[in-house]
């Protein structure tokens, strides 16, 4: 297809509850957007970049200037541009991979509503409908965090995952375990506030019954995870640390990890994850997929990707209601603890033009050749 134009579009959504993790509290969530413009139709995309460097090295200003100087011009300067071919064309831009996914997305979109196919059907899906987890933030007290898990207990989610930190993790996985019960599933996210002198205090953790602990050291440490590993019961998961499926397949193999966290944005897009899903298969190492409090546009993807085969453990993949009262598409609803993965052409989703416009904290910016 030919690329006529494309715009990228910023907004701020207030999140329903201010969401807390070792790397700081979040009120609301500025979303960065990609739209094509082709000679065959549209196609949207998410950036799932933070408006701070705090999660990430990437971030929206970050994000958008990547965009707008170098990889809209690659594709609106290409003659012939395909989802598939995106990666090559681009790949002398190094890093930049929420950026990279958010335009390679919208490709795929465009190109998928004209074939007439569901991202579910050009992934590879194996179910019509996935099982939900849900991430909860560091909370105020105890009791409040009780109360909060409680609520989506009652929800239906069938997995709750808790995000820890130093002076936050013994305590509250305790209380939650005791509140759960010892069947449900459960699991922990340190977002890298730990290092190796806290091996063990972590595996006080061993006492919970914990489905995983997910990326407690820093990124580019995968020797502490490697260290952890050895020495702790609970399956370590890494997150952060995994940008594609080299490093997946290398922290398989030195057993840093045993369980993957797949997110498009953070490995450069859908295409590299199911790679990164089908590496994973192939060692007989379960992946789940991951969460950026995404609205309906990316989530529809996620749900698409977690409808693969070896996303055997609930994802992030929750519901719109989790993080927005009101959702930029039509809204994902939970039932009996599942997402439905979508099945109209490519996202499935409708994105609501008055709210982009409502929403948005500027005019877009309009990108041409
Ligand atoms: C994780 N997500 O698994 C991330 C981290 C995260 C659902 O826990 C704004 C935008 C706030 C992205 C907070 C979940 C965020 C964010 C946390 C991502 O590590
Ligand atoms: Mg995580």
């Amino acid at each position: 297809m030919k690329v006529t134009a494309v715009e990228l579009h910023l907004l701020a959504m207030p999140l329903v509850r201010p969401f807390e993790t070792s790397f700081g509290r979040q009120t609301a969530r500025t979303v960065l957007l990609v739209r094509v413009r082709t000679d065959v139709g549209d196609g949207w995309g998410e950036c799932v970049a933070m408006a701070d460097p705090v999660y990430s090295s990437e971030y929206v200003a970050g994000a958008e200037a990547v965009l707008r100087d170098y990889l809209a011009p690659a594709v609106l300067h290409a003659d012939e541009v395909t989802a598939e071919g995106f990666a090559g064309l681009v790949s002398f831009v190094i890093g930049h991979r929420m950026a990279k996914a958010a335009l390679e997305t919208a490709l795929l979109d465009a190109e998928l509503r004209t074939a007439e196919r569901s991202f579910g059907d050009y992934f590879g899906a194996v179910r019509d409908e996935v099982d939900c987890g849900v991430s909860v933030g560091v909370a105020p007290s105890i009791p409040e965090l009780l109360d909060e898990v409680a609520g989506y207990v009652d929800e239906g989610y069938r997995r709750i995952k808790l995000k820890i930190k130093p002076g936050w993790d013994i305590e509250p996985v305790r209380e939650v375990r005791e509140l759960l019960g010892p069947d449900a599933l459960l699991q922990v996210d340190a977002n890298t506030a730990y290092d190796a002198a806290d091996i063990r205090h972590l595996r006080l953790l061993d006492a919970y019954e914990l489905l995983l602990i997910e990326q407690p050291f820093v990124e580019e440490d995968i020797a502490t995870h490697i260290q952890l590993a050895r020495e702790i019961e609970t399956p370590v998961c890494l997150d952060e640390s995994i940008l594609g499926v080299g490093v997946a397949v290398d922290a398989i193999e030195r057993h840093a990890t045993s369980i993957i966290n797949i997110k498009a944005g953070r490995v450069g897009g859908y295409l590299e994850a199911v790679r990164i899903h089908d590496a994973c298969a192939e060692l007989g190492v379960p992946v789940w997929c991951g969460g950026m409090l995404e609205t309906g546009v990316g989530r529809a993807a996620n749900v698409a990707l977690a409808a693969l085969e070896n996303f055997t453990l609930p994802g992030d993949t929750s519901a719109s209601r989790r993080y927005f009262a009101e959702d930029l598409t039509e809204p994902f609803e939970l039932v009996d603890g599942r997402l439905r993965v979508p099945t109209a052409p490519g996202s499935g989703v409708t994105v609501r033009e008055e709210l982009l416009r409502a929403w948005a904290v500027r005019a877009p910016v309009i990108l041409t050749a």
